[in-house]
Order: C-alpha cells, then sequence, then structure tokens
C-alpha cells in the first residue's frame, strides 16, 4: 500500500531489539541440525503453532529454549547477520541491539564465543551495509544481582565493544531496585545505562529505573500515562520511551493495536519511538511494527516521521551522525 511504501522509504533506527528474539524458525532448525540438537518441534509450522502467548512469561520461557541451540560462535554471527540483512532491506540505518550473555553462559557458552560472533557481524553489517551499531549487554532480571555481577566481570575484557547495560526477563516481582548495585558499577566502567520498566510492571518501576538505576532510556514503559507526574519527568529529561507495539498485542499487554498508548504518548510530548523486540517471536520487523501502529491508530504522515526522527534523537549516535539521518 502507498503507507507501506513511505514506511519503507523513511530511514529508520532500532533501539529495541533483542537479537535472541530474531532468532526466525528455519535458521534455528538448520543450526540445530549441524549442532546435533533435536528441537521439541517436528516443523516449521509447529514452531509457529507454539508461537501464542498469554503474558511476557510464556513468552520467555518458548525464547530461552529457542536459544539453547546456538553454541558456536558461527551461531552468533548467522544469527546476527541474519538479522542485519533482513532490516537492511527495510531502510533501516542504525541499530542498537540487547543480547542476553547469562541466557548462554548458564548453559556452558562462553561469553567471548557469544560476543565474538555477534561482534564479527555487527562489524560486516557496518562494512557492507552501512547500518552503524551500538552494542547493549541485558542482565536477566529473574537471576540474582549476583549473577549480574559475575556477567559485568566477564564483559570487562571486551569494555571497548560493548556500549551500555540494560534490564530484561521477568519483569512483575524482579524491580529495577534488585539491581541497583550492579547499575552503578556498569556506569564505573563506563557503560550506558537502559532497563525494560513499565511493560507488565506499574509506574513505579519506571521510577526506580529513573531514580535508582539512572537510565537514560527506557525500554518500553507503556505504563508511564498512569502517572501524570512520571509522565512530566520523562517529558522534561527527554527520557525516550522505546515502544514495541507487536510485542505488546501478541504479549496481551494490550488487547488490540487500536489500544496502542503511542498516539496518546507524542501528544504528550513524550520522546517515544517504535521498534521491535523480538521480531521473529511476535511476527514483524521494523516497518511492520510503523505499519500496523500507523493503520491502527490513523498515525498522520508528521507523526510517521516524528516516530522515526525520535528515534535518531535518542539513539547514542553521536550528535554530527544525528544530523545526518535527520
Ligand atoms: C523481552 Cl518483550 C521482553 N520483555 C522483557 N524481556 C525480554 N527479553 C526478550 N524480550
Ligand atoms: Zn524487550
Amino acid at each position: 500500500s502507498e503507507l507501506q511504501r513511505i514506511i519503507q522509504g523513511i530511514p529508520k533506527t532500532e533501539l529495541h531489539l533483542h537479537l535472541e528474539g530474531s532468532f526466525e524458525p528455519e535458521l534455528m532448525f538448520q543450526i540445530a541440525k549441524r549442532n546435533n540438537i533435536t528441537l521439541p518441534y517436528d516443523s516449521i509450522e509447529s514452531v509457529k503453532e507454539a508461537y501464542k502467548f498469554n503474558n511476557l512469561q510464556e513468552f520467555l520461557d518458548i525464547y530461552y529454549a529457542g536459544a539453547q541451540v546456538l553454541l558456536y560462535e558461527q551461531d552468533f554471527f548467522d544469527l546476527t547477520w541474519a538479522y542485519l540483512t533482513k532490516v537492511h532491506s527495510e531502510n533501516v540505518k542504525h541499530v542498537e541491539v540487547f543480547f542476553d550473555p547469562q541466557t548462554h553462559t548458564e548453559r556452558g557458552v562462553a561469553f567471548e564465543v557469544v560476543i565474538k560472533g555477534i561482534h564479527r557481524a555487527l562489524e560486516k553489517g557496518k562494512n557492507e551495509l552501512h547500518i552503524s551499531y551500538k552494542l547493549i549487554m541485558s542482565y536477566l532480571r529473574h537471576l540474582s544481582e549476583e549473577d549480574a555481577f559475575k556477567t559485568l566481570e566477564e564483559s570487562l575484557p571486551f569494555k571497548d565493544i560493548i556500549d551500555g547495560v540494560g534490564l530484561d526477563s521477568s519483569e512483575m516481582g524482579n524491580p529495577p531496585s534488585k539491581f541497583e548495585k550492579v547499575f552503578k558499577a556498569s556506569a564505573e566502567q563506563g557503560y550506558k545505562l537502559v532497563a525494560h520498566a513499565g511493560e507488565e510492571g506499574p509506574a513505579d518501576y519506571i521510577w526506580e529505573a529513573l531514580d535508582i538505576l539512572n537510565v537514560e532510556r527506557i525500554d518500553h514503559g507503556n505504563r508511564c500515562l498512569t502517572d501524570e507526574t512520571l509522565v512530566k519527568r520523562l517529558v522534561d529529561d527527554k527520557i525516550a520511551l522505546t515502544l514495541c507495539p507487536t510485542s505488546n498485542v501478541a504479549l496481551k499487554v494490550i488487547q488490540k493495536m487500536e489500544e496502542h498508548p503511542v498516539a496518546k504518548m507524542l501528544d504528550k510530548g513524550l520522546l517515544a519511538t517504535i521498534h521491535s523486540d523480538d521480531p521473529a517471536y511476535f511476527g514483524g520487523y521494523m516497518n511492520e511494527n510503523y505499519y500496523q501502529t500507523a493503520k491502527a491508530l490513523n498515525l498522520s504522515l508528521k507523526q510517521i516521521e516524528q516516530l522515526a526522527i525520535n528515534g535518531f534523537e535518542a539513539s547514542w549516535l553521536s550528535v554530527a551522525s544525528k544530523e545526518k539521518h535527520i
């Protein structure tokens, strides 16, 4: 459609993407086969059949299971490269991607194996596809802070290629405050800070991410609209919210796309942006997220462009690089 053509043409940035969540079933089967691992699915159709979720935890259980087939540096390279070629075709110019080291180190895969594969693909993407990148290491919030400290320690030899740390996985019952010390220590190592907050959890978790962890972006943040004082704080401090509309529908954070808060957020002057989260599981990369949102909420061209501009604004690109894109 005309709307799809317009969205395709807009230069975009991806700021909320879990590499393990870009693991398409076809590649999963291919890697499982060469690593002699049996998947609990007998076909690609039965995988897709399993991708029906009622909440975040039901998704996470399947997402961690899928990641089990990733063993070698080449596996992490292939995963990352497949993602980059996909978003290159969608006119994405810059990515800031998450990886979950603990999902792999817990299974005995070395931190070094994970990051070397990812980094080699990101460099190839920069050179051959002209996609610039930043890399964010996410701590799993269902694990202990001590475990996150171990991960921070393991990351230090690769400090130069890691730009920031994030916080993901099961939100309810695992508030940001649980990770106060490790976020402070991460900042002292020079890492930038972001955290998932207010996806399923309450506005209080967003406050904690801001005031206790000192993050500079909030991943999701849907629930901020329940707290006017919080909205004012986010607007005044230009804290970006990296929203993921198809993820929100797939995980029943909202009941249907028409209920997505992004239009309201733009009206309130929030620095809202749109991203894809776990596209292999939720069925939409960047353009599909823009398209479904624009269609359901009847966004104007100006609003669509604002979302893309906000993405570059909220990115960790230099001011000069931002200006080139906007
Ligand atoms: C995630 Cl959608 C979402 N929320 C929290 N943690 C995650 N890890 C991967 N996707
Ligand atoms: Zn996420």
